[in-house]
């Protein structure tokens, strides 16, 4: 049976009996008791540590992004405007810590720079994918460490995506479909007409009518402001049917007969950016800020990193259950995955090893072969060498035949030449 809850008042001495004893130290009578202040106790830690929202801006160059945050955050947060000249699409990532009262915001602003800038927009949406993901993988990592450190890390996951629409009056643009269809299930989008001061109030209507309906012919995914809280879910529901929402920025100051308000002075009246027959900018303000902050981040956490988690963890082989449907633990999967690579690894060494077995004996192949082309080159040479050799000892053998012959020939001319002589002397001697 559930215990009735205690009323702690009830458990405080009388202060009469108290002030008898003189020792007992005298309560002093406060608004809460027991558990019913829990809720403060957070609120002192949450003030105490600081809040921190990541807001990613995403829309053409000048399309008013940064004048919008200033707006917002009733500040100057001194952007610098960006060139229309980049090849790629950037991001530009600013943290600011701002204060209100004692309420302290480590703010993040990502603004897209170049953004339809290119004439081939294709790949225009990438690098918005790439840096929320990367996002994502940065506290994947720190949950997956050992030695996590969640009290001073910086939690940079993108809470909200304000899509700034161009006030064309017409339709989305492919770009718009684009990009929008490749972040919705990875971030929170709430769409925004930007610069809204440059269409008229019927114009506007249709134009957000028009929008809803392309949104939803795609499937694109937009953030839904929560019903389910019974003190929001008026607001909430009434905020749906605004979306999107036409906003307008400014920080400048306007004289409106006795009061001085944030707008945008025209030749025929002022726009007041705060005043909500005039835009959208203060239901933004307050869905975000006042009502939905936290909502963004539990979404941010439960429903977009939570996808991002176990699709990686899935393509990293981990899941909950095992063939058999059975819940398998993270050490069992550890334990199979770590057999299966192990058992992979012999495989593909056993693979590699036949490989290059094979390798080697069709080398050893090539080489024998090589070898007996190259003994037989070498035996026919040898053959004709020896040819050669006996040819020339046969040549050598008739020369030396010849000379021999030359000799004697020499030797018998020389005889007869000396006979002649002394014939021809004697024929000589004769005659006198
Ligand atoms: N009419 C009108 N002009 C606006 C609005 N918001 C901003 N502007 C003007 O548009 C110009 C560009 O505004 P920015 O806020 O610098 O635009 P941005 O998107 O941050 O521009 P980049 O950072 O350079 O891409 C400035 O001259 C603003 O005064 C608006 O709601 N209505
Ligand atoms: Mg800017």
């Amino acid at each position: 049976m559930a215990e009735k809850p205690m009323n702690m008042s009830t458990q405080i001495p009388d202060e009469e009996d108290v002030r008898k004893e003189d020792n007992i130290r005298s309560l002093t009578m406060l608004d809460h008791f027991g558990f019913e202040c829990l809720p403060h106790q957070l609120v002192n830690k949450s003030i105490q540590q600081g809040f921190s929202f990541n807001i990613l801006c995403v829309g053409e160059t000048g399309i008013g992004k940064s004048t919008l945050i200033d707006t917002l955050f009733n500040t100057n947060l001194k952007d610098k405007k960006s060139s229309h000249f980049y090849s790629n699409v950037g991001l530009k990532i600013q943290t600011y810590k701002l204060q209100e009262n004692n309420v302290q915001l480590k703010l993040t602003v990502v603004n897209t720079v170049g953004y339809g800038d290119q004439i081939n927009k294709e790949a225009s949406y990438q690098p918005i994918v790439d840096y929320i993901d990367a996002q994502f993988e940065a506290y994947l990592q720190e949950e997956l460490k050992i030695k996590r450190s969640f009290i001073d890390y910086h939690d940079s996951r993108i809470h909200v995506c304000l899509y700034f629409i161009s006030p064309t009056g017409h339709s989305l643009k492919s770009l718009d479909l684009l990009t929008l269809k490749n972040i919705d299930t990875k971030v929170n989008i709430i769409p925004l007409i930007a610069k809204a001061d440059t269409l008229s109030k019927s114009d506007l209507q249709k134009f957000k009518f028009k929008i809803m309906n392309e949104l939803v012919s795609h499937g694109i995914q937009i953030y839904q402001f929560p019903t389910d809280d019974q003190s929001t879910a008026q607001v909430n529901s009434s905020m749906n049917g605004h979306l999107p929402l036409a906003v307008v920025g400014s920080t400048d100051e306007v004289k409106v007969g006795k009061r001085v308000v944030r707008g945008r002075q025209y030749p025929w009246g002022v726009l007041q950016v705060e005043n909500e027959n005039h835009c959208d900018f203060v239901k933004l303000r307050d869905i975000l800020l006042s009502t939905n902050m936290e909502d963004l981040k539990q979404q941010t956490h439960t429903w977009h990193y939570e996808n991002y988690r176990c699709c990686k963890l899935q393509e990293m082989g981990f899941s909950d259950v095992g063939p058999n449907n059975q819940p398998v633990s993270f050490q069992e999967i550890y334990e199979a995955k770590r057999q299966e690579f192990s058992d992979q690894c012999q495989r593909e060494e056993e693979a590699l090893k036949l490989k290059f077995m094979q390798l080697v004996k069709e080398k050893e192949a090539t080489f024998k072969e090589a070898e007996k082309e190259l003994q037989d080159k070498f035996e026919h040479l040898k053959r004709v060498q020896q040819e050669k050799t006996m040819q020339l000892e046969e040549e050598r053998r008739q020369l030396e035949e010849e000379i021999i012959d030359f000799y004697k020939m020499k030797a018998a001319s020389e005889t007869l030449k000396t006979q002649v002589c002394t014939n021809i002397k004697k024929d000589k001697d004769h005659k006198k």
